[in-house]
């Protein structure tokens, strides 16, 4: 690929594509950031699975609002393995972007920024002025325009009350009664969503983040929290024309916790940035109408791909696996205690080329993360804590190749990453934006 990016917005950025193997140089991260009218030269050769990545925006502090805005799209790799399947092609491979966003009062999309012009002014609470649980040192640090609001949006994130699909809002789909492959992105900034259908018939999931599956897999429902993809087998060659199905997000438990209940009991709920649709609350995300009438039969594949599973034997840190454990202190999020630096990694944040290793991240938080490790694709080997019996486990498709993982409170997840190939600075961070604002993102370093 060679791709110039020009920057013809008024802030820094860089384009960070999301999924893909690339070099350190050409992932798009803070650190390349260029200034408004600059150009970037992208060069790096494809050569990952057949799938559905995604790329979007990155700057220093305005990764957020930079995504909230629309700079983010996906990207299809195709590959031979998966030409050699009879999967839904043309219009019936579709993409599906699920997004959160809030109306302000003069019909434009509104964010309720950390800084900026943007800024949401809103009368402090008593509970949560300067004398406050969210207030004392951790006003000091927000320079122009930042309120409470916006400090602690930094904290939770952002949820929006209204739901778009492909960057529309409430508009329905229409279908004819054919096979569909719908590449399922969630490219909200911080809200998780529980994928089911309304009238409770499973879903078929033949791919995730990082591609198809072995084989297809159903569910009665499939997490997916900021930055994943699921790909869905969808089957309208049955349904009755004029017929409707609705996608919905299932309530969860757990994920927003106390701290999301505290905080709309304080401020009533009905203030700006106090989710008036709570994170795990159950709502429609948008409903598939068949309008056409064709005949043609699709099969679904019983094989999809050659899945390897990476060996945990393989690992040479299988006996004292790297622990990350979400931390938090003044208003900053962090790795171990360690928020964002740019261009510093610590001894523990440094891995040798061609090994494999298991990452332990632990989140003892009273929030759900999405981990993502930037510049390639992992596996999950096993998952611990309370998570694993709520009504969230079960929707977890840990079985493929993944670049972003979902963790609940008090839960632990084991993954086994390969580092390759290519040496240099990489990522590793939560995909809620606001928490990565907020310093829930480190650089970790691949060396020869
Ligand atoms: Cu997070």
């Amino acid at each position: 690929m060679r791709i110039d990016f020009v920057n013809g917005i008024d802030q820094p950025s860089i384009v960070n594509w999301h999924g893909l193997h690339v070099p350190a140089d050409m992932m798009g991260l803070p650190r390349y950031q260029i200034m408004p009218g600059a150009r970037y030269r992208y060069e790096f050769t494809v050569d990952d699975r057949a799938g559905t990545c995604w790329y979007h925006a990155m700057a220093a502090g305005h990764t957020p609002e930079q995504v909230y805005f629309g700079l983010a799209g996906l990207i299809y790799i195709h590959d031979e393995e998966e030409a050699a399947l009879s999967l839904p092609r043309g219009e019936y491979d579709r993409s599906i972007v699920i997004q959160d966003r809030d109306w302000g009062v003069d019909n434009t999309l509104h964010y309720v920024a950390g800084s900026g012009p943007a800024a949401s002014r809103v009368a402090l609470p008593a509970a949560l002025g300067p004398s406050g649980m969210m207030g004392g040192g951790m006003m000091g640090d927000g320079g122009e325009g930042r309120g409470t609001s916006g400090m602690m949006m930094h904290m939770m994130g952002f949820f929006g009350r209204e739901i778009f699909i492909n960057g529309r809002p409430s508009a329905p789909l229409e279908v004819a009664t054919h096979v569909y492959r719908w590449r399922v992105l969630n490219a909200s900034n911080a809200r998780t969503y529980k994928l089911a259908w309304q009238d409770g018939l499973p879903l078929t999931v033949i791919a995730t983040d990082g591609g198809l599956l072995a084989r297809p897999v159903q569910k009665d429902a499939v997490m997916l929290t900021p930055g994943q993809r699921v790909e869905l087998w969808v089957d309208f060659s049955h349904d009755a024309l004029g017929g409707e199905r609705i996608l919905v997000s299932r309530a969860f438990t757990g994920s927003m916790g106390e701290m999301g209940r505290m905080m709309k009991d304080m401020m009533g709920g009905s203030m700006m940035n106090i989710p008036t649709l709570p994170d795990g609350a159950e709502f429609p995300l948008f409903s598939a109408r068949v309008t056409r009438r064709v005949e043609e039969h699709v099969e679904l594949p019983k094989r999809l791909s050659t899945m390897v599973r990476l060996r945990e034997q393989d690992a040479v840190n299988r006996a004292h696996p790297r622990r990350f454990r979400v931390t938090m202190g003044h208003m900053q999020w962090g790795f171990n205690g360690r928020s964002f630096e740019m261009d510093r990694v610590a001894p523990d944040e440094i891995v040798k080329r061609g090994t494999t290793e298991i990452w332990e991240f632990e989140n003892n938080h009273m929030m759900a993360h999405a981990i993502h490790v930037h510049g390639l694709q992992f596996q999950v080997l096993e998952r611990s804590g309370c998570a694993s019996t709520s009504d969230v486990a079960d929707g977890y498709v840990d079985t493929g190749w993944l670049d972003t993982v979902l963790i609940m409170p008090n839960e632990t997840v084991k993954l086994i990453l390969r580092f390759r190939d290519f040496t240099g600075t990489y990522a590793y961070q939560c995909h809620m934006l606001e928490h990565a604002a907020a310093g829930l993102m480190r650089d970790y370093r691949v060396r020869a």
